[in-house]
C-alpha cells in the first residue's frame, strides 16, 4: 500500500497528490473510521493518527459553510468531510449509511463547561441526546444484532464534579456540577446502557483535561500560554482570569487520542479513565506559563474578575488511569512541564508572525 504517513502541513499539496494515489482496491482493504467533532482540538490529533495507521477518515462537518472547512482542507486533505449535526438524526443517519464505518468516534459537543452554564438546553441536546441520536445510528445502519461498527464516546472527568473520592477511578461515583457535566452523565450512562441491553461494541473513555497547540483559545491553559507569549512579545498588557485555585490533572492531547484508538481495539468493550495522575492548581499553570516566557513577577500581569467565576466549581480532579495503563498499555508522554513549554513555544511563534503579517499589510 502507499505509504502517506510522513507529511507535514506544509507538505499539504503533496498528501493530496499522495492520497489520490490509492487504487480502489487500496481502499477498499483500508478500515473506515468516521468522527465527530473532526474540527475541533481532538478530532484533528485524532485524524492524524488514524490517517498515519492506515484508516480512511470521515470527518463530520456541521453548519452550510463552517469556518474551520479551510483549515481542514490545508492541514488535513486526506479527511473526507461528511455533512451532519449531532442535534439531526437522519443526517447521522445519513451519514453512516454513506460511510459504512468500521469504528464511530463520537468526539463532537458543546464542550466549554462555562458555555453550559448559559446555553444549557443546547448542551443538552448537543452533549448529552447527542450521543444517543449517534448510538441509534450506529444500530440502524449496522443492525440490530451482530452490529460490527465499534463507537468510542468522549465522556469526561467533569462527570466527576464534586468529587467523591480522590484519585478518580472508573467506579467513582458521579456528582457534575455544571449543564456540561450532566449533559456528560447521560451521555456515558446512555452508552452503558446500549452495551447491556443491545450487546453493542460501544465504549467510553473518562478523558481527563488534555491540551496542546490546537486547544480553543476559550479554555484557561491557552488563554494563559497565548497571553504569556503576547505579553512577551509587547502585545498585550495583562490577562484577566477567575478562580486561579481550582486543580486539574492536565495531559496531553496527542497522547489521549491513543487511548481511544487502543480502547476500539480490545476483545470486549469497556470505559476507562485517562490522566496522568499528577494535579496541579490554576496558578501553577500561570506561574510556569509565565516563567516559561521569561517573566517571573507574574502577578504584575493577571487581574482576576468574578465574570470569569462559575456559578458551582469542580474544584480537584486527579485520575487514577492503572485500568487503561494495564489493559490498554497506554501511557501518556508528554507532562505537564513539557506541555506547557510547547504550548508557549507554539503561541510564541504564532503570534510573531501574525504582528509581522500585520505590519507586512500596514
Ligand atoms: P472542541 O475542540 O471544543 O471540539 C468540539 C467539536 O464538536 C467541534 O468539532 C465542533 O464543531 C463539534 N460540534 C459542536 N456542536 C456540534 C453539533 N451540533 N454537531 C456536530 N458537531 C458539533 O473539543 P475537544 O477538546 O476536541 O473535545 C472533544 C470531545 O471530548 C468533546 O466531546 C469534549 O466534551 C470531550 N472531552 C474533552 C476533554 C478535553 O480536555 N479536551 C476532556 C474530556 C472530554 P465546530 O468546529 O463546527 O463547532
Ligand atoms: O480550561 P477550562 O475551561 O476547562 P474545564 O472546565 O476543566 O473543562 C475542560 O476539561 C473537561 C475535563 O475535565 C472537559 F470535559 C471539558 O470539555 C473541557 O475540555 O477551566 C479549567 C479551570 C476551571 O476551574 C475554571 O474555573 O480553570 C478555571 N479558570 C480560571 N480562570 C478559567 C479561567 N477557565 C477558563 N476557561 N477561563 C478563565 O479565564
Amino acid at each position: 500500500m502507499s505509504d502517506c504517513t510522513g507529511g507535514r502541513a506544509s507538505d499539504a499539496d503533496r498528501r493530496v497528490d499522495c492520497w489520490a494515489s490509492f487504487t480502489n482496491y487500496e481502499r477498499a482493504l483500508m478500515p473506515r473510521a468516521f468522527v465527530t467533532g473532526i474540527t475541533g482540538q481532538d478530532g484533528q490529533h485524532l485524524a492524524e493518527l488514524l490517517h498515519s495507521k492506515g484508516y480512511e477518515v470521515f470527518g463530520m462537518v456541521k453548519g452550510q459553510n463552517n469556518p474551520r472547512m479551510h483549515m481542514m482542507r490545508d492541514e488535513f486533505p486526506y479527511v473526507e468531510p461528511v455533512p451532519g449535526d449531532l442535534a439531526d438524526l437522519p443526517s447521522l443517519v445519513k451519514a453512516l449509511d454513506m460511510v459504512q464505518p468500521d469504528e464511530v468516534y463520537n468526539l463532537g459537543a458543546i464542550s466549554f463547561v462555562a458555555l453550559s452554564f448559559n446555553q444549557a438546553e443546547l448542551t443538552a441536546n448537543i452533549t448529552g441526546l447527542g450521543v444517543l441520536r449517534m448510538l441509534e445510528a450506529v444500530r440502524m445502519v449496522g443492525g440490530a444484532e451482530n452490529n460490527p461498527i465499534r463507537m468510542y464516546q468522549a465522556s469526561s472527568s467533569e462527570m466527576f464534579g464534586k468529587v467523591r473520592e480522590t484519585p478518580q477511578t472508573e467506579m467513582t461515583p458521579f456528582h457534575p456540577r455544571s449543564p456540561y457535566g450532566c449533559a456528560k452523565v447521560f451521555g456515558h450512562d446512555i452508552v452503558v446502557n446500549y452495551r447491556e441491553s443491545y450487546g453493542m461494541y460501544a465504549c467510553s473513555g473518562i478523558l481527563f483535561n488534555h491540551e496542546g497547540p490546537r486547544r480553543g483559545m476559550e479554555f484557561v491553559t491557552r488563554k494563559v500560554t497565548n497571553a504569556a507569549a503576547r505579553i512577551k512579545l509587547g502585545l498585550q498588557n495583562e490577562v484577566v482570569l477567575g478562580n486561579l485555585d481550582s486543580k486539574r490533572d492536565w495531559g496531553y492531547a496527542g497522547d489521549y487520542v491513543k487511548a481511544m484508538w487502543l480502547m476500539l481495539q480490545q476483545d470486549e468493550p469497556d470505559d476507562y479513565v485517562v490522566a496522568t495522575g499528577v494535579t496541579h492548581t490554576i496558578e501553577d499553570l500561570v506561574r510556569m506559563s509565565f516563567a516559561e516566557v521569561g517573566i517571573d513577577n507574574w502577578q504584575d500581569y493577571v487581574r482576576q474578575d468574578p465574570k470569569y467565576f462559575r456559578p458551582a466549581e469542580v474544584d480537584l480532579l486527579i485520575g487514577d488511569s492503572t485500568k487503561a495503563r494495564t489493559k490498554l498499555g497506554w501511557e501518556p508522554e508528554v507532562d505537564f512541564a513539557q506541555l506547557i513549554k510547547m504550548m508557549v513555544a507554539n503561541d510564541l511563534e504564532l503570534e510573531a508572525a501574525r504582528h509581522r503579517q500585520r505590519q507586512i499589510s500596514g
